[in-house]
C-alpha cells in the first residue's frame, strides 16, 4: 500500500495535525511525518518532495501558517497530488495561510482543505489512494454510511422532539 506523507511547517502545527494522523490511523494506512520549512529548511523539504514517488508516497499533506509557501514548494517539487492544510495564526485567523496555499500558478496545483482541516486533508488523500485500491475505497464507503446513520439518528430524535412539543 501506498504511503503518505505529512509534513508541517513547524511543530507548533502539531495539535491541528494530530487530527490528519488520527484518521490515517483508523483507516489503517502507513504515513510518514515530518517538520520541513519551505523558508527555514528548503533544502530538507525539496528533497522530500523529489523522492517521495520513489519513496512509496502516494500523496503528500502539507501544513504550514502564516506566508504559508510549503504546500506550493512541495508540488513544486513532484507530481503526487500535494494537499495544503492552511494553519490559522492569531494576526489573520489563518485568511493569510489560505490565501497563500490556494492561490497556485497553473501547473502547479495545490488541493487546499479549509483552514486546519487536517482530518479533510486525511480523508481527502485517503480518497487519492482509494482510486487504485478498492479495498480502501470500501472502507471510505462503509465509514460514510456509518456517519450517516449517525445523522439520520440525530434527525430522528429531532422529529420525536417536535412531535412531543
Ligand atoms: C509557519 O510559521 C509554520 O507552519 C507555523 O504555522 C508558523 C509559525 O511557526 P513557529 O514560529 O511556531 O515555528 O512556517
Amino acid at each position: 500500500m501506498k504511503k503518505i506523507g505529512i509534513i508541517m511547517g513547524s511543530d507548533s502545527d502539531l495539535p491541528v495535525v494530530e487530527k490528519a494522523f488520527a484518521v490515517l490511523k483508523e483507516f489503517g494506512v502507513p504515513f510518514e511525518a515530518h517538520v520541513y520549512s519551505a523558508h527555514r529548511t528548503p533544502v530538507q523539504a525539496r528533497e522530500f518532495a523529489e523522492n517521495a514517488r520513489a519513496n512509496g508516497f502516494g500523496a503528500i499533506i502539507a501544513a504550514a501558517g502564516m506566508a504559508a509557501h510549503l504546500a506550493g514548494a512541495l508540488a513544486a517539487a513532484t507530481t503526487l497530488p500535494v494537499i495544503g492544510i492552511p494553519i490559522s495564526s492569531k494576526a489573520f485567523g489563518g485568511a493569510d495561510a489560505l490565501l497563500s496555499t490556494v492561490q497556485m500558478p497553473k501547473g502547479i496545483p495545490v488541493a487546499t482543505v479549509a483552514a486546519d482541516g487536517a482530518a479533510n486533508a486525511a480523508w481527502l488523500a485517503l480518497q487519492i489512494l482509494a482510486v487504485s485500491d478498492g479495498e480502501l475505497a470500501g472502507k471510505l464507503d462503509a465509514a460514510r454510511a456509518e456517519n450517516a446513520a449517525v445523522v439520520l439518528a440525530r434527525d430522528a430524535a429531532l422529529q420525536e422532539k417536535l412531535a412531543a412539543d
